[in-house]
């Protein structure tokens, strides 16, 4: 008798034809064979194998580089299910859409059966998913992104509690692609484009969107959150964890090599994108990672900004869609301040600086997460680590101040329900553009986003020890366009002050949109900024944050009954307090 995993796979494979099937099992050598079958499929080439060991660089179709947000789509029963800020279809209308797309589409290629773990696999969190691909690159980035093979099925057994995921390349034509998500019979079918979040259906699609409906029906939380451990001069370690809209900085942040080091303040690093996280027995949330690998942005990482990660991508690695040098090395905009002569860019062309940039923006390295020196001793901790603080956070030039903490639970929901960023290459469309991107969950949310808002509301509720609540921005910029605050390493410092908050210390100033560090409370110890703009960086400007607060209203007008009261009064307190403000300062 085949297992419901076999049988599924046989039905996959009985739509799609694939000239042949393989079962991976997630050995060394079934990598390495991957990796060789990457290579022949063209597209991809071995890196300099003495200072980039077992790596190699992809690059995929020129149309097909970010997440697709206008053909992501959340198919349930109901319209009102996915919600107002999803792409919805109806199950049966989308799949005989999509059908026609799937029918021999792995006609002459390898059918590589993928069954993998999302978490630790020895934790009672983790779960088990199958994902079925004609793609070569996306079955050796399946080995490194999550425990891929053997394992999973042996945690399986005969058991039907796994998520399948069907994928195939297509034809690559932006006009053939669907990203397809069942959350009902928790299903996933994706064509026409082989990168990242598309394609690697166990990182967004299973572990967000369908991870959020699972979560709501079984109690626990899926979040787009990076986790990391703080640790303290007396080696204690307090975990956070914090969502920010793609390429707004989570693996930057997970990762970095702390400036306040010599005090004794370092970070280690649990996850860089995703969150499952479970009440425990003690009324502590407690978060694992789903993931084995990070799946990061290459623009803008050098020695200086993220020296873990750039130790860690020396070996093992896969690079997509960055430029290569002559020597064969990988380069990107931002790893050394000249670019070196003679690069190929990414799309393999001699690089012309007025074609733009080498590495495409939204250029990646996947890489295994055990690879990094601040990798958390605790990251495969079956059980989770206990958090104490969410932090939420976006790029906003004006505005939000470098940090704040709610005072509340309702009120950090607000916080995170409003939080705006602006817009970057990690999906397709413009960039730089500002909109509303809740919890960071706005792609990624695989239900109504009013009753999201309702469940965190619960959550609050249901925990004795909730974390505390905080909204930081890394990206505030001065009159002339420069970031006002360094970033990187350097945010240990505002991490540092929430340590503090925590433990019932860290001096704070009242403002109408929450508490604000005095300029006395953020350790500044050895850096360089000037007083004007440490000022710029914390205020909080009444007249500004009026006509945000309009902005706000309008767009909670869209959930209209789906949107829970509280944050309606939330809202309304916020409202009176920037009255009384703007009262004070005689606007
Ligand atoms: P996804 O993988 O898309 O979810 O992105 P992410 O949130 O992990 O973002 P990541 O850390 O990869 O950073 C994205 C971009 O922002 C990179 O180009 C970074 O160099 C830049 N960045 C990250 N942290 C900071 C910071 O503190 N300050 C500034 N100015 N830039 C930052
Ligand atoms: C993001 O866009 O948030 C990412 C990259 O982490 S992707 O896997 O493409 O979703
Ligand atoms: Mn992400």
């Amino acid at each position: 008798m085949p297992t419901p995993m076999e049988k599924w796979v046989e039905e996959a494979a009985a739509l799609t034809k694939p000239e042949r099937v393989q079962w991976c099992e997630g050995t060394e050598g079934e990598h390495e064979q991957l990796l060789k079958d990457m290579l022949r499929g063209g597209n991809s080439l071995l890196l300099d194998r003495k200072s980039f060991p077992n790596c190699h660089l992809h690059r995929s179709d020129p149309r097909d580089v970010a997440r697709t947000e206008k053909v992501t789509f959340i198919c349930t029963e109901r319209k009102q299910d996915a919600g107002p800020t999803n792409n919805w279809m109806a199950p049966q209308q989308a799949k005989e859409m999509v059908r026609p797309l799937l029918e021999g589409a792995m006609k002459g290629r390898t059918m590589y059966v993928l069954p993998y773990i999302m978490g630790p696999a020895e934790s009672p969190f983790a779960r088990v998913g199958v994902e079925v691909t004609d793609s070569a690159y996306v079955a050796a980035s399946m080995g490194i992104m999550t425990r891929m093979g053997r394992v999973a099925l042996d945690r399986l057994g005969r058991s039907d509690d796994f998520v399948p995921g069907l994928h195939s390349n297509g034809d690559l034509d932006p006009s053939h692609r669907y990203i397809l998500h069942f959350p009902e019979e928790k299903l996933i079918w994706s064509v026409g484009s082989g990168y990242g979040g598309n394609a690697l259906l166990g990182k967004k699609c299973f572990a967000l969107r369908i991870g959020t409906w699972m979560a709501r029906e079984e109690g626990w939380m899926a979040e787009h959150m990076l986790i990391l451990g703080l640790e303290d001069p007396g080696g204690r370690v307090t975990y956070m964890a914090a969502a920010f809209p793609s390429a707004c900085g989570k693996t930057n942040l997970a990762m970095m090599v702390s400036a306040l080091e010599d005090e004794g303040y370092r970070v280690w690093t649990v996850g860089d994108d995703i969150a499952w996280l479970h009440p425990g027995p003690d009324g502590y949330l407690y978060a694992v990672n789903p993931e084995a690998g990070f799946f990061g942005v290459a623009p803008g990482t050098n020695e200086h900004t993220n020296p873990n990660v750039i130790e860690a991508l020396h070996r093992n690695t896969i690079f997509t869609n960055v430029g290569l040098t002559p020597d064969n090395q990988p380069w990107w905009e931002g790893l050394t301040a000249q670019p070196p002569q003679g690069l190929i860019d990414w799309k393999g062309q001699a690089w012309l600086p007025e074609n733009g940039p080498a590495a495409h923006p939204n250029s990646r390295y996947t890489v295994p997460a055990r690879q990094s020196p601040s990798i958390s001793p605790r990251w495969e901790d079956p059980a989770g680590v206990p958090i104490s603080a969410f932090i939420f956070g976006g790029r906003r030039a004006k505005l939000e101040p470098l940090v704040y903490e709610a005072t509340s639970w309702e009120h950090g929901v607000y916080s995170g329900a409003t939080l705006a960023s602006e817009t970057t290459a990690a999906a397709t469309g413009a960039v730089g553009v500002l909109r509303r991107d809740p919890m960071a969950m706005l792609p990624f949310c695989g239900y109504n986003m009013g009753h999201y808002f309702s469940y965190w509301l619960e959550m609050g509720r249901r925990l004795a020890h909730p974390p505390r609540i905080f909204h930081v921005n890394w990206f505030r910029k001065d009159s002339e366009g420069r970031y006002l605050w360094p970033g990187y390493g350097e945010n240990v410092r505002v991490l540092k002050w929430m340590l503090d908050r925590i433990s019932g210390a860290g001096e704070t100033h009242e403002t109408p949109i929450g508490l604000v560090p005095t300029p006395a409370a953020l350790d500044l110890n050895g850096l360089d900024i000037s007083r004007q703009n440490l000022e710029a960086l914390l205020r909080v400007d009444p007249a500004d944050w009026s006509a945000e607060l309009e902005g706000v209203k309008e767009y909670f007008g869209k959930f209209g009954d789906d949107l829970p009261l509280e944050l309606h009064s939330e809202a309304d307190r916020i409202g009176r307090r920037l009255q009384h403000a703007n009262v004070a300062t005689g606007r």
